[in-house]
């Protein structure tokens, strides 16, 4: 497996686990690590032997925002010519479903990599923030679209406009969390769902992931039309055949993920 500084890689059964490992730094986002998680999870992508992915922090956060000291000193024909940050769109555009395992801080381009998977779970000490008009900036990765889109323009405002943290339950009410645990166990959790998500056909996954992405992008005729022609070509895969032959017989089905 390749080698990397920033992050942990492992796969456990079908499940693949990435996991921020910058602790002096609460796992804040740097060019590296934007390059090390996404390769780690294109590779995982790459692997039929993966269902899903988790993403995680340590305790104490998830990721306290992209790294202010790399940035700091950049220029705005610097971070275009480097297209700081661009790997994030690769992260993003994976078609195994990702979960974000959120403990503590998730802060700034770390709530954004949250919005960036498709389920967020949260342990009861984490914390969601969009603090970029602290710096004098604004969310550079997603935060002002994908967070309206989570929780609506007035939530994402008042959020985005006072640099104000929410937390666990907040978040959870406001639609920003898929569940709350208490955090202890939150990997315990993660693992249960991962596994039970990765236990499904890859067929069916990749396709569902596509038509939730849609859902956020498009009118809903223009989604529907989608979901319409995802659903008919899924009666060409084997683990369509073998699941519904599974209902009938009462048994477990037994993907093949074709
Ligand atoms: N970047 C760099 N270093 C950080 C960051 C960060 N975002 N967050 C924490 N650290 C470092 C601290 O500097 C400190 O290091 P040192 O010991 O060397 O001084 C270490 O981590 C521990 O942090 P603290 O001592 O501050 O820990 P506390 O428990 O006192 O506070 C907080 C925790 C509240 C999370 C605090 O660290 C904090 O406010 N961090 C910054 C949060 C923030 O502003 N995040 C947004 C960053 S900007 C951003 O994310 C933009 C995203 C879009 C980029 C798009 C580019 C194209």
């Amino acid at each position: 497996m390749t080698e990397y500084e920033t992050i942990l890689v492992e796969q456990r059964g079908r499940v693949g686990w990435i996991t921020l490992n910058r602790p002096q730094a609460l796992n804040a986002l740097n060019g590296q690590v934007a390059d090390e998680v996404t390769a780690a999870a294109v590779a995982f992508d790459e692997d039929d032997g993966v269902g899903a992915i988790v993403v995680t922090g340590s305790e104490k956060a998830f990721a306290a925002g992209a790294d202010i000291k790399e940035m700091e000193g950049m220029s705005a024909s610097d971070m275009f010519a480097t297209d700081h940050f661009g790997a994030w769109n690769d992260f993003a555009g994976v078609r195994t479903p990702v979960i974000a395992a959120v403990s503590g801080f998730a802060l700034g381009g770390g709530c954004e990599l949250a919005m960036m998977c498709d389920i967020i779970l949260a342990a009861d000490t984490a914390k969601f923030g969009q603090p970029e008009i602290n710096l004098g900036v604004i969310p550079g990765m997603g935060g002002t679209q994908r967070l309206i889109r989570a929780i609506g323009y007035y939530k994402a405002a008042e959020l985005i406009l006072s640099g104000r943290m929410m937390g666990a339950e907040e978040a959870e009410r406001a639609g920003l969390v898929s569940r709350v645990v208490p955090a202890s166990d939150l990997l315990d959790e993660a693992t249960k769902l991962a596994e039970t998500i990765a236990s499904k056909g890859l067929p069916s996954l990749y396709a569902a992931k596509a038509s939730l992405d849609t859902a956020m992008e498009t009118t809903l005729a223009a989604g529907l039309i989608h979901e319409k022609k995802a659903f008919a070509a899924l009666f060409d895969t084997e683990d369509q055949k073998e699941g519904m032959a599974a209902f009938r017989e009462k048994r477990e089905p037994n993907f093949t993920h074709r």
